[in-house]
């Protein structure tokens, strides 16, 4: 029941169950993993894709006939696990080139090469069959607001998006770009911070409809930020174009946690959202196992993230079949009919009529809220009790 199927798309990037374990304090705790180990190691899993940054897959060094003989193996060990590649991206972070940025950085030739870097890892993307091409900016962004004018920093994003968008369309790529904010690290600060941050750009670029987003739970966490919120504002503006899925406590680094393992509570209202508004595309784990991890950790890891998903999903249709949350869903939804001449929206006959009410204050105090009961109904479902 909780063993997962293509129909889910759960997809994982090479760089997710690849982690090394290295961070700024300490040298890796485990091996290695070659592109093609990896994706057979999904297959292994029960994984559906796999996602890829152009260096996790080519490192950035490699002559032209290296790069053939990876893409040749990659493409195989596809062939032979029958795993899919929905999305691709570009490394604009790892090299010190990007050490002021990438397509904000202040030096234009620093500019031009991360345009020309991301043109050719959208070709090798979609050599693989990506549809779906993410922008993480996590270089994009201060130290010091006096290095550079925020301004600057939203123009050239804009500049850059524009372009790429041309790019892919002349190419016939037929990408759909999604924007992943981030609010802070490695940078100080990093422009456009939030979900909400990433729709407004959006409505300003010259091809909006081929531009959404790609929420991540550990960053809306760290700005303290309700994801599912951010979500659903994405979602009502037709822009979740993918997710990444992880999980972590408010305010900490970036921990790309397993799935679910931390804040469970939101969690489950996430599942619960994605499955009811029927979210198809891919759901992403970009996160990665627990530096102590050894190989079989890792797998537990990966397995974990979409077992809990899917278990979640059972709660939320436990949830949405229980009679006495639905029937106090219903006590707090009622509606008389009223006001019904409001549904319709503003005319100057709606608004004459409700300027004429006299509303009764203590009467709208007086209607019963039982939040208390739902939210522990909500909680016992979790807990396995109901
Ligand atoms: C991070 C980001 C990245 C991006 C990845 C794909 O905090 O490091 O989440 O993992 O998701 O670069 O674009
Ligand atoms: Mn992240
Ligand atoms: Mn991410």
């Amino acid at each position: 029941m909780y063993t997962p199927k293509p129909e889910d798309k759960f997809t994982f990037g090479l760089w997710t169950v690849g982690n090394t374990g290295r961070d700024p304090f300490g040298l890796p705790t485990r091996g290695t993993l070659s592109p093609v180990e990896i994706v057979h190691l999904l297959a292994e899993v029960g994984a559906y894709g796999v996602n890829f940054h152009d260096n996790d897959l080519v490192p950035i060094d490699a002559t032209p006939a290296e790069q053939d003989q990876i893409v040749r193996d990659f493409k195989q060990a596809l062939a032979d696990t029958g795993l899919v590649v929905p999305m691709a991206t570009t490394n604009l972070f790892g090299d010190p080139a990007f050490k002021d940025g990438a397509f904000t950085s202040n030096d234009p030739k620093v500019r031009a090469y991360a345009l020309q870097k991301t043109m050719r890892s959208m070709d090798l993307g979609a050599e693989l069959g990506a549809k779906v091409y993410v922008f993480w900016g996590g270089r994009e962004g201060t130290e010091s607001d006096a290095t550079k004018s925020p301004l600057d920093g939203i123009k050239r994003m804009r500049e850059a998006l524009n372009f790429l968008c041309n790019y892919s369309k002349d190419k016939g790529y037929d990408y759909k770009f999604a924007l992943e904010p981030k609010p802070n690290e490695p940078r100080s600060d990093i422009y456009f911070a939030t979900v909400g941050a990433m729709l407004g750009l959006i409505a300003t670029l010259d091809y909006p409809e081929m531009v959404g987003v790609n929420p991540e739970v550990a960053h809306e966490h760290m700005a303290g930020l309700n994801f599912t919120h951010a979500v659903a504002q994405a979602w009502d503006a037709g822009k979740l174009f993918h997710i990444d899925l992880n999980d972590q406590l408010f305010g900490r680094y970036d921990q790309d946690f397993r799935f679910g393992s931390v804040m469970l509570k939101q969690a489950f209202f996430l599942v619960k959202f994605l499955e009811d508004v029927g979210y198809s595309g891919s759901k992403h784990f970009d996160a990665h196992a627990f530096r102590s991890a050894d190989l079989q950790d890792v797998k537990a890891f990966a397995r974990g993230c979409m077992r809990t998903y899917l278990i979640l999903k059972e709660k939320a249709a436990r949830f949405n079949a229980d009679a006495e949350i639905q029937g106090l869903l219903k006590l707090i939804n009622e509606d008389d009919g009223s006001y019904g001449y409001l549904a319709g929206g503003y005319s100057s006959d709606s608004a004459a009529k409700l300027g004429a009410v006299e509303f009764d204050r203590a009467a709208l105090n007086a209607k019963r809220l039982p939040y208390e009961e739902l939210d522990q109904l909500t909680v016992e479902v979790l807990l396995g009790v109901r």
